[in-house]
């Protein structure tokens, strides 16, 4: 095959793997990338602005490969890159099509968000996926990996797209908040229809390649090298006409109530957006593609992007994306690096205590592809277990359209049965005595190097660690209910847990899909330890005149999915009773509101005493009437009247200022001792706890990011004015990292670390 030879490049010849190659470079570019791949198909490489990588392959087709790993975003670099490669592409008289491809077998993750922040530089994305959807050859997205934003937008500005069978596509900025504003709100739905462009966009869902060819967002799948049968499809469409194959140029379907059609997409949205503006503005830009002409959609896409790129909320969604992916990267106290040291492998795991947290763990390490020892000692539980686990496994299966996962697991009543796993979850009842035997007999039982695991979530770590040989393969793996659907796991570290234990436990919850991030042991870690100020301050607020309606509709206004008193309901009276008792706090009677020397109050035990454990029993600081549904109960109302009566306490207006800054502060104050003890090693890592745990609203970032926003002055002022006015409340005296960091000028946030470490070091 001959070789072209471009004005400003050198032609040189090399050896690569035995073969000799001509390979035409840029002037400047001294090395060139090549692969034997690209030795057989004689592609004649070079780079350009080192990030889009431009070849001609099988005579007329002109390959342009974008280059920015891991997921070649698109910097500034990567999109003058590809602005100049098509431009050559085009401009070549040989080429008579062109497939555009990613590096390293992904197509595209989007806009660089690490740019985001930084005033624009490099060729804007529009003008540039315009200027391809104008060209006259053919030009063809090869999808491999994923297609993702920008991604995608630049996909479906070719004229003809091919994806591997693995790909996934999707439109995600709205979970950064944004919308897709490179033209993904106005072609989309000339593809797919309004009401998938709708979920699509609203929900920023990444779809699998075969929902994508349904819906003709894609032309066409291969299981083989999706460069390559993108580069064959090319050439058959080489002479076509491209009219009918600029997106921008079909018409937006629209069925005939297109108000209702808005009118029910608005309002379910506006449901679950929780105070989020970017699912709105989403809504209001693809009723602009059903309703105006292109060009005036893509100025209106353009104009609701720039009210919500400059806001807070994106801000926030942005620092959560990145929150979530620095989770864990810190040191242990003794200076050891866990992600660092080098995880075990684990082949087979086993889970002791199928409960509901033992049943969740099970499908979870299932559906990860592990083999399960599943252990429960009594029969008919155990009998139980294996019906429901099968049917989750089951359920689950069936909406991926895969096979159930059922023959990977192995039941057994017999604790021997651990014998060869490598890896053991404890899940039985939160009982401190029945979990020291469980340690002792797992230690007997178990291979010699396997690491035991606890998922506790609030025993010490290090007390069970002691009844094992070996305490150094002891952590605590902190699982969220339902286990196999929360994305959160705490793993937490004792005094004597080994970084290898830490990583090889947060390694598999990567595994079974979950962000693990790693705490340190103390009384509920970090998400349980915040949540008691925060609960508590909610039932003061009772106490001094507040009703579980008024403070949960403060709460959910702000943006939780649920009050604190739903949430309590959900979760039952009982949980938390068992774990005050178990403290010591809970009297018979509960007449007495101060315990341990502080403010205490009973209204929880209260309830307990009186059946009232919320769903379960029908009843609790609501009522639920055959459903779940909470209804304010004249019953509670009229308790709390006569409690405060019997304690002399005066009921007052408490408005939704107070609520809000009593629980939400009392928390965030929580945080940032546990910042201070260095239970967790940054602000990111509390975060994404509250964020993937807690029913945090993602658009407020998580309650440190949302303390920055508000102002660690305010945090502070507004905490002492509480402490001031209830001196007898604990949790409202500002901690001393807090006052330090007002001290210093409130830096912001991505500082904090820095001078957490730095305090920790004069300790
Ligand atoms: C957009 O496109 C706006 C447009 O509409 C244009 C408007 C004008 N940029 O997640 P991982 C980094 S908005 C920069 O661990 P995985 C990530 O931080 C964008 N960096 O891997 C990490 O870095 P590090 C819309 C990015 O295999 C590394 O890549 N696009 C980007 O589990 C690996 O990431 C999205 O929302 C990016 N776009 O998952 C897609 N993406 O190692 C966002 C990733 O230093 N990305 N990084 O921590 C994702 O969803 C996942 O990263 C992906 C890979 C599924 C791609």
């Amino acid at each position: 095959m001959k070789t072209q030879l471009w004005t400003d490049a050198v032609m040189t010849t090399r050896r690569i793997n035995g073969a000799k190659v001509e390979v035409v470079l840029p002037a400047k570019t001294s090395t060139v990338q090549s692969s034997a791949h690209a030795i057989k198909k004689k592609r004649n490489n070079f780079s350009c602005g080192k990030m889009a990588q431009y070849s001609r392959v099988s005579g007329t087709v002109g390959l342009i490969t974008l280059q920015n790993p891991p997921v070649n975003a698109l910097s500034a670099a990567v999109r003058q890159g590809i602005v100049d490669t098509v431009k050559r592409a085009l401009g070549d008289p040989e080429v008579k099509s062109v497939v555009i491809c990613g590096q390293n077998g992904v197509f595209c993750g989007g806009a660089d968000i690490r740019e985001f922040g930084s005033p624009m530089a490099g060729p804007p994305l529009v003008p540039m996926i315009h200027a391809i959807e104008a060209a006259g050859k053919p030009v063809v997205a090869a999808i491999e990996g994923v297609a993702l934003g920008g991604g995608l937008e630049l996909a479906l500005g070719c004229h003809y797209r091919i994806a591997h069978s693995k790909a996934k596509v999707g439109l995600p900025e709205v979970t950064l908040g944004l919308l897709p504003a490179a033209g993904g709100t106005q072609r989309l739905p000339r593809l797919t229809g309004l009401p998938a462009a709708i979920e699509l966009i609203t929900t920023g869902r990444h779809i699998t390649a075969a929902e994508a060819l349904k819906l003709s967002i894609v032309d066409q799948l291969t299981d083989q090298s999706g460069v390559d049968a993108a580069v064959k499809f090319a050439k058959s469409v080489a002479e076509q006409p491209l009219d009918a194959r600029r997106v921008s140029n079909l018409p937006c379907p629209c069925p005939p109530d297109l108000d209702a059609l808005f009118e029910a997409a608005m309002q379910k949205v506006r449901r679950r957006a929780r105070g989020a503006t970017a699912p709105v503005a989403c809504v209001q830009a693809l009723r602009a593609a059903a309703t105006l002409p292109y060009a005036r959609g893509m100025q209106r896409e353009e104009e609701l992007m720039a009210t919500l790129f400059t806001s807070g909320q994106a801000r926030a969604l942005q620092y959560a994306f990145f929150a979530q992916r620095a989770a864990g990267r810190w040191s242990m106290p003794s200076g050891a690096r866990w992600d660092g040291s080098e995880p075990k492998p684990v082949r087979k795991a086993a889970v002791v205590g199928l409960g509901t947290m033992g049943r969740g763990i099970t499908v979870s390490l299932a559906q990860a592809g592990l083999s399960v020892i599943a252990v429960e000692a009594e029969e008919k539980p155990l009998k139980e277990a294996k019906q429901a686990i099968s049917g989750m496994l089951q359920r689950g299966a069936a909406r991926r359209g895969e096979a159930p996962a059922l023959d990977l697991i192995t039941y057994s009543q017999n604790l021997r049965a651990v014998a060869d796993a490598d890896l053991v979850i404890e899940a039985v009842f939160e009982d401190a005595d029945l979990k020291k035997r469980l340690f002792r007999q797992l230690s007997a039982v178990c291979k010699p190097r396997a690491f035991l695991c606890t998922n506790t979530s609030s025993l010490d770590i290090d007390l069970l660690a002691a009844q094992s040989r070996l305490p150094e393969l002891v952590v605590g793996m902190h699982f969220f209910a339902p286990a196999h659907v929360m994305k959160l796991l705490e793993v937490v570290y004792g005094s004597r847990s080994s970084p290898e234990a830490v990583a090889t436990a947060v390694n598999l919850g990567k595994r079974m899909g979950k962000v693990g991030v790693a705490v340190g042991n103390c009384r509920g870690f970090v998400g349980n330890r915040m949540l008691s100020p925060y609960f508590e301050q909610g039932l003061f607020l009772l106490e001094e005149g507040a009703t579980p309606e008024s403070v949960d509709a403060a709460l959910e206004e702000f943006g939780f999915a649920m009050g604190l008193f739903r949430m309590s309901d959900l979760s039952g009276i009982d949980v938390g009773w068992r774990v005050r008792k178990a403290e010591g706090l809970v009297q018979p009677g509960a007449a007495v509101r101060v315990r341990q020397g502080r403010r205490y109050s009973p209204l929880g035990d209260l309830l307990y005493e009186q059946g009232r454990f919320g769903q379960k029993t029908g009843r609790g600081w609501y009522r639920y009437d055959n459903s779940r549904e909470a209804t304010p109960d004249p019953w509670l109302h009229g308790f709390l009247e006569a409690y405060r009566a019997r304690h002399g306490l005066a009921a007052r207006r408490i408005d939704r200022r107070e609520v809000l800054e009593r629980c939400l502060y009392a928390l965030i104050n929580e945080g940032f001792r546990i910042l201070e003890e260095g239970i967790a090693a940054g602000p990111e890592d509390v975060d994404v706890i509250y964020v993937l745990g807690y029913g945090w609203p993602k658009h407020r970032g998580g309650p440190m990011f949302y303390a920055s926003m508000v102002g660690l002055t305010k945090i502070s002022e507004r905490l002492e004015y509480y402490q001031q006015a209830h001196p007898d409340v604990p949790y409202l005296q500002p901690c001393s990292l807090l006052r330090r960091l007002v001290a210093s000028g409130s830096p912001p946030v991505h500082k904090w670390r820095e001078i957490i470490k730095k305090t920790h070091s004069h300790l």
